[in-house]
């Protein structure tokens, strides 16, 4: 027989380190072959996700939805995206699980376990829009490192826990406290226990905002190990970098927090508009706060045939960080002309708003639909790509599908 039809004996040795155990009869495993303990899960079994989302990484797990998959008012875990930036820690035990409020300026650190935030404050639950600030990156020209992040990657589920303020007024919170910044469970991808993947916060202004929770659950049920299990911060508006997952220190700072990917270009746009491909240095980068106006149109989905004479009911969302959304429109003519949606208040503070109308079409062929939000302050989406930036972050063009009419 010929030996080249087997592995290598290097291969095996590798991946009998990887499995930890002897494989017995490893030595007749054909070439190519990946014994099925070291096989790639299935993410979408894995994480319970509808298979219609897009895998963007896989080290670490990044998911995206697609515009129709968040049609949903509420968003249900199966479409919500997933965005890591280190490796998604083993199960945490609840019942050990401890939170400690540090830093310069708190008056006594303190420690709760998941009981003592349940039984000493109050529960609050808001529904709360979540857009990773990368969202949208994979149109920029030219092109950012990173994930390349299409429309998918928001989502606005219900999450239940106590005020972050409540717990941080629990443990004192010193007069020069100007920032948050907090610690989580996930795992560098290097798997150097000294580093953490990220570490990121906010003003106290944010911190003590009535819709800041430290949530444990999502969608009335547990959180979803990958989206923070078994406490997770929820920051609303902002981009979702903020909403630390797996939490489980939260130091008040005397200083603007310095953790992993506060710094550089991390989550930070110039300061002041620069052209495309320009280089700019880290002193005039400024930390993205309150993500601008933007929407999604979910149904139909981009593509739809529709018969003539027929009208078409469209629908999504919208949503303006820490503002509300005052207007939506739509265009039929590549943004010449504008016309109302009906637009829905917000069912609290920082959830997605939703809009519906019924476009009608002159006639046979192809239209595009454009979605256009604007926010109490009066500043709409831009139609195409808005400013350029190193990172790739806040792109909140139009969302625009496509019609056929026949
Ligand atoms: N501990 C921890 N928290 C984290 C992250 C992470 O990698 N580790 N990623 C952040 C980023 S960049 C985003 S966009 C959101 C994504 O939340 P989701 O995966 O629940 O949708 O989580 C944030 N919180
Ligand atoms: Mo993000």
């Amino acid at each position: 027989m010929k030996r080249r039809f087997f592995i290598e004996k290097t291969v095996l040795a590798s991946m009998t380190t990887l499995l930890g155990t002897d494989i017995v009869l490893g030595a007749t495993m054909p070439k190519g072959y990946t014994p099925l303990a070291l096989q790639e899960p299935d993410p979408f079994q894995l994480f319970s996700k509808d298979t219609r989302m897009t895998v963007l990484n896989n080290k670490p797990w990044n998911i995206e939805a697609k515009a129709h998959l968040l049609d949903d008012k509420i968003t249900p875990n199966k479409y919500m995206f997933i965005r890591n930036n280190g490796i998604i820690p083993d199960k945490p035990d609840a019942k050990t699980w401890t939170l400690t409020i540090d830093g310069e300026s708190v008056k006594e650190q303190k420690s709760y376990t998941l009981e003592d935030l349940k039984s000493k404050f109050e529960l609050y639950t808001y529904q709360l829009t979540l857009e990773c600030g990368g969202n949208g990156r994979s149109e920029f020209d030219p092109p950012a490192k990173g994930n390349q992040w299409t429309i998918g990657a928001v989502s606005c589920a219900n999450w239940t826990g106590v005020r972050l303020r409540d717990v941080l007024e629990d443990a004192g919170i010193k007069a020069d406290a100007v920032y948050i910044g907090y610690h989580a469970a996930d795992i560098h991808l290097s798997r150097n226990p000294e580093k953490e993947p990220i570490s990121r916060g906010a003003p106290m202004a944010k911190a003590l905002q009535d819709e800041t929770l430290l949530a444990f659950q999502m969608n009335g049920e547990d959180i979803p190990l990958a989206h923070g299990y078994p406490l997770r911060l929820v920051a609303g508006g902002w981009p979702a970098s903020v909403s630390g997952k797996w939490v489980n220190r939260i130091s008040i700072r005397n200083k603007e927090h310095d953790g992993p990917k506060m710094g550089g270009t991390s989550y930070r746009v110039p300061c002041k508009p620069v052209g495309p491909g320009e280089k700019v240095a880290d002193e005039d980068m400024c930390i993205i706060e309150s993500m601008p106006v933007k929407s999604l149109i979910t149904y139909p989905m981009s593509g739809a045939i529709l018969k003539k004479g027929k009208q078409l009911n469209i629908r999504g969302h919208a949503w303006a960080g820490e503002l509300e959304v005052a207007k939506m429109e739509y265009s039929i003519d590549f943004g010449s002309t504008w016309k109302r949606c009906a637009l829905e208040k917000p069912s609290n503070r920082l959830a997605w708003q939703h809009f519906s109308a019924s476009v009608s079409f002159p006639k046979e062929g192809y239209y595009e639909v454009w979605a256009r939000a604007t926010d109490s302050r009066g500043t709409a989406q831009p139609m195409l790509l808005p400013g350029w930036n190193p990172k790739g972050y806040l792109n909140n063009a139009c969302h625009r599908i496509a019609i056929k009419i026949t």
